[in-house]
């Protein structure tokens, strides 16, 4: 077995520029990938489990029962590339399937993507692991130069890439496409467009769990930036606008007050919103027109109860 690690610090995402730049703004956002601390990589795991949030769980399944197809499309790879692996868990039923001889895994959070990566290449002796630590929305093509030669399948699941506006959306698939090379495929998930009480119902499950993962965000900032957030001040107001196809989280200020981040002091007016996330939900043929907008061709697709899987070359 082989494993290899390489931190790419010039890659790494800056969280305080980022938020300071963020509550500048008006409206005032923070991005999503800054949900993801432990606690929030805890909270999004208890949301999977939540009765209201299907989207793990379908892809999980779709994936599964499908797999013996999924494998006969993409065929012969040399080399997966997962982007924001994290736990690293998904990419094993293609592993298993697919027997790639090197699997590339990157993540902003580089010490739990070390531990996972290294389980992975112990449970897979043949197999050569690489975890990359970076924010490859920075630096995709420093993670190029360290991938073997031969066919590469870059798998991205989890409906993550909904979580970019459709310009940023295609541009991330156009940056795939440049990483998986000409030879090369997509395997992506995403989820569907449908009834919008069901959408409505996965973001604002009543066990409060997304709330406390929307609020985490705050909590974050507190405990990272020295910020002082009072959580109680906010509410996490999740809705599913039909216009854009998209849901939108928001923490609204219940009434105006003043917080200080990492030195600047910033002014909520009383039902100002911190935007914290889109999830864009798409239509099969939707989303294969975005992506055939970034250079790639529909190869495949398969569905499962609100939730899809399309492979490209
Ligand atoms: C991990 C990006 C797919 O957009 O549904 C879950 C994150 N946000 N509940 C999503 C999330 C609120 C999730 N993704």
């Amino acid at each position: 077995m082989s494993f290899s690690f390489q931190d790419f610090p010039a890659a790494r995402d800056d969280l305080r520029a980022d938020v300071l730049a963020g509550l500048a703004a008006s409206p005032k956002s923070i991005p999503p990938k800054y949900f993801y601390d432990e606690q929030g990589c805890r909270l999004f795991e208890t949301i999977c489990a939540q009765p209201e949030y299907a989207l793990c769980r379908t892809e999980q399944a779709l994936m599964a029962a499908r797999m013996p197809e999924i494998a006969a499309a993409v065929g012969k790879v040399e080399c997966i590339v997962e982007p924001g692996a994290g736990e690293c868990a998904k990419v094993r039923l293609l592993l298993d399937a697919l027997r790639p001889t090197h699997l590339a895994v990157l993540d902003i959070a580089g010490a739990p993507l070390a531990a996972a990566a290294q389980a992975i290449a112990h449970d897979y002796p043949e197999l050569d692991v690489s975890a990359l630590a970076m924010d490859f929305l920075s630096d995709l093509e420093a993670a190029s130069a360290h991938l073997p030669p031969g066919r590469r399948l870059v798998y991205y699941p989890g409906s993550s890439i909904g979580n970019f506006p459709p310009e940023a959306a295609s541009a991330l698939l156009a940056r795939f496409r440049r990483l998986a090379g000409t030879d090369g495929q997509l395997l992506i998930g995403f989820d569907l467009k449908k009834d919008p009480q069901r959408l409505h119902a996965a973001y604002n499950d009543a066990a409060g769990v997304t709330a406390a993962f929307n609020l985490n965000l705050l909590a974050r900032l507190n405990r990272e930036l020295g910020a002082d957030f009072n959580l109680a001040r906010f509410r996490h107001y999740a809705f599913y606008n039909p216009v854009a196809g998209r849901i939108e989280m928001h923490l609204v200020s219940l009434m105006e007050q003043h917080v200080n981040v990492a030195g600047e002091r910033f002014h909520f007016a009383l039902g100002e919103t911190l935007h914290t996330e889109h999830s864009y939900k798409f239509r099969r043929d939707e989303f294969s027109a975005l992506a055939r907008s970034a250079g790639w061709q529909l190869d495949g697709e398969w569905e499962l109860d609100g939730f899809a899987v399309q492979l490209f070359d």
